[in-house]
């Protein structure tokens, strides 16, 4: 007979991102009857949130499903609690295999003013594909990277494959793909959160996995999908506006450092002490924070610290910043079928995706934009990806000052000297103090190992004096859907399963070892 866990075992767990809620229901599920969420800010969510811009809802953080079918569990879920247009559920929508990369329907724009035709650039896309298939090669054949990085890696190869064909069709030509070259190299900057290609590890960058399906949004909004959880954990789970400061664990070796009595210390072996001053005594305390967070604070977040092997994968693994900014328009000047708008800086040094001067020039980092559609839902509003060092530095700016210059450089680039937006709504990642950015990424130097430490417990290796005491969940913590909503979830239902197996195990030990006893006896 398969024993029975310890359902009293008091759990606490450390934000109220998916990862949290996910991890706290399975728990509940499952029969565990002390499972408390400590949340810093005043709802849930975290990085899945959905704003007004106007009477149109917009998603500040997580925007689509990646890969909705039946092996994503978002997808799953949002399909059971019937959140989705059924035309995205379709058989065959599922079975599409984009690879990260939908096919949307696209117009460019170049800095000179006016649209570049499709057929013009053709030649570059296919050579900028064909080099980014041999980076997804390197990382599936693990090992043989020639260089760390992909920026380094397209930076020699890419010139290889395209330069004789293409200077042979003239050098205007040459430079407007080229230019095109650039605004893929940022646009590959937003979808994998990094400052710049050379920040991505080479080796690393193919351990992230896609899922077939046509990625897809929530018409109401993703934080549907949030609330219809939350519905479903007891009233009163969650603490708001608490954000915890320490969490105190035992190691073995250092002396306590428990805020609390010792009698209290020795009945949980885990306190997790809140800014506000209250304590939650534990047994195990599952820690969702982000990445960015974790690396701003891991050295006073832990007491004692985290080993060190733990806290170097912390500091090697990348979280970088993709921010949004959203336009609402009067009317379009796009076309009704365009489903994405490249901008294409002609001047600009060839192979570069960091602009020269962040201060003056930040906005050359924006690659485009995404029209939301259908329009019907959304009136005419375009989403602006800014990702790196450049929308860091734009969080910082007044909001007029950033609606003044993506006014003026649409001006250029369409050459409407009248164009004018409505409203406009930017998120702001990387000033959010409980998140520090937008995601995760494997940097120049990380490997699978990195990731497999940051999702390991602690103590390492526990025993019956060294109890299991923190977990850790979160995107960051999924070693092959890492940055997104659905690698989250897994991760937070990964660390219940974790402690339900722990459990079980412990009363298997013990009642084996009483039955032991009574045979004894
Ligand atoms: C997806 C998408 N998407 C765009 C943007 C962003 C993200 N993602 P949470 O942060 O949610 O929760 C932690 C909680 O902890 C939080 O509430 C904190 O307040 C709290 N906390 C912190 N400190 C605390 C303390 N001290 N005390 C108490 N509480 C504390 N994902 O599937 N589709 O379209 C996008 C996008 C702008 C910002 C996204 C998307 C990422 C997801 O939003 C994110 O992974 C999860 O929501 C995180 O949940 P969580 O629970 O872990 O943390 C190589 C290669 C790589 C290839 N990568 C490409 C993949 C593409 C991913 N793309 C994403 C793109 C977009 C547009």
């Amino acid at each position: 007979m398969t024993p029975l866990p310890n359902l009293e075992a008091k759990i606490v767990i450390v934000g109220c991102g998916i990862s949290g809620i996910g991890a706290a229901l399975k728990l509940i599920k499952n029969g565990f009857k002390n499972v408390r969420i400590i949340e810093a800010t005043g709802r849930s969510g975290g990085r899945i949130r959905t704003g007004r811009l106007g009477s149109n809802i917009v998603e500040i953080g997580a925007n689509w499903i990646h890969g909705p079918s039946q092996g994503n569990p978002v997808f799953r879920l949002a399909c059971q609690h019937g959140l989705l247009d059924p035309a995205d559920t379709t058989e065959e929508n599922q079975a599409m295999d984009v690879g990260g990369h939908p096919p949307w329907v696209p117009t460019f724009l170049r800095s000179s003013g006016g649209e570049v035709e499709p057929e013009t650039l053709a030649p570059a896309l296919e050579v900028f594909s064909q080099v980014m298939e041999t980076v997804q090669g390197f990382s599936s054949s693990g090992g043989g990277e020639p260089v760390a990085s992909v920026g380094e890696f397209i930076r020699t190869e890419l010139p290889r494959l395209a330069k004789d064909d293409w200077m042979a069709q003239g050098e205007g030509l040459w430079n407007l793909r080229m230019s095109f070259v650039n605004t893929m190299l940022k646009g590959e900057c937003c979808i994998n959160g990094t400052p710049t290609m050379e920040d991505l590890s080479l080796r690393a960058c193919g351990l992230y996995q896609t899922l077939p399906g046509l990625d897809c949004t929530f018409p109401r909004g993703y934080e549907g999908l949030v609330d219809c959880l939350m519905r479903q954990l007891p009233e009163g789970t969650v603490a708001y506006n608490t954000p915890v400061c320490k969490v105190h664990w035992a190691d073995g070796k250092h002396t306590g450092t428990h805020p609390h009595t010792l009698s209290q210390a020795h009945t949980h072996p885990v306190q997790v002490e809140c800014a506000s001053g209250e304590v939650f005594p534990a047994d195990h305390v599952i820690v969702t924070v982000p990445l960015g967070y974790l690396k701003k604070h891991h050295t006073t977040l832990l007491s004692p610290p985290l080993p060190g092997h733990k806290a170097q994968s912390v500091e090697r693994m990348g979280f970088g910043t993709n921010n949004k900014i959203f336009l609402e328009f009067a009317q379009p000047f796009w076309s009704p079928t365009t489903e994405v708008i490249y901008l294409l800086w002609e001047d600009e040094e060839h192979l570069r995706d960091t602009v020269p001067n962040i201060h003056t020039h930040w906005a050359r980092k924006l690659f485009g934009f995404t029209v939301l559609k259908p329009t019907e839902r959304y009136g005419h509003v375009l989403c602006g990806w800014i990702a790196g060092h450049e929308s860091e530095y734009m969080e910082s700016l007044p909001e007029a000052e950033v609606l003044n210059t993506v006014t003026q450089v649409l001006r250029r680039f369409t050459g409407i000297p009248s164009l004018s937006v409505c409203r406009m709504l930017r998120s702001q990642w990387f000033s959010e103090v409980y998140t520090c950015g937008s995601y995760s990424y494997p940097a120049t130097g990380c490997s699978a190992v990195d990731i497999a430490h940051l999702a390991e417990p602690l103590p390492p290796a526990h025993t019956h004096t060294q109890p299991l005491q923190v977990l850790f969940a979160g995107e960051a913590t999924h070693d092959s859907y890492f940055s997104t909503v659905h690698g989250a979830l897994m991760s937070g239902w990964r660390e219940a399963d974790r402690l339900i197996a722990h459990h079980s195990s412990a009363s298997a030990s013990s009642s084996s070892s009483s039955s032991q006893l009574s045979s004894k006896l």
